[in-house]
């Protein structure tokens, strides 16, 4: 793994992990040697980009991706809840927030990616908010799930958890 962080940007790459995958059980979505790349940087207005770099995933399948609130470990579930920039008052530890006035691409940071016949695929997005000090996403989480639901009870949710990146803190 190699981190290097410039000024206003935070860089990060992580290849996905056979240990990760077994507990996971998803090697079949997420191949094991698959590489993961992250880019946070500055956007206008106070915003902020996060783009999410992938190879070696399956060909031509999309993959819903979000960004969570802890490092990555050795399961799915160390990534925790999505990070939102305000926090979903009713969400608890073991009921994340599916409200979708909470849990929608304006509060949360979703990526919808989409690989081509090689398995390699970018994505990128552009949230109204900045990463601050001590309150920013620390890990990408791509998901089973080719898109993300954004119906109440549901939104935010993408099926398991197939492969992980951590972000270094802004
Ligand atoms: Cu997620």
């Amino acid at each position: 793994m190699h981190v290097q962080r410039p000024r206003g940007l935070v860089d990060a790459h992580a290849v996905v992990e056979p240990r990760a995958q077994r507990r996971l059980d998803l090697g079949a979505v997420a191949p094991e040697g698959a590489h993961l790349a992250a880019t946070v940087s500055d956007g206008d207005d106070g915003g902020t980009i996060v783009a999410l770099e992938a190879e070696g995933l399956l060909p031509d399948r999309g993959y819903a991706a979000h960004a969570h609130v802890k490092p990555c470990g050795p399961t799915g579930a160390d990534a925790g809840p999505h990070f939102q920039n305000t926090p979903d008052p009713a969400a608890r530890p073991d009921h994340p927030s599916t409200d979708p006035a909470y849990a929608n691409p304006e509060n949360e940071v979703w990526l919808d990616l989409h690989t081509d016949a090689a398995g390699d695929g970018h994505a990128e997005t552009e949230v109204p908010f900045a990463f601050e000090e001590n309150r920013s996403p620390r890990s990408l989480v791509v998901h089973e799930a080719e898109t993300t639901d954004t119906h109440a009870g549901h939104a935010g949710t993408a099926g398991g958890r197939a492969a992980c990146i951590t972000l270094p803190t802004s």
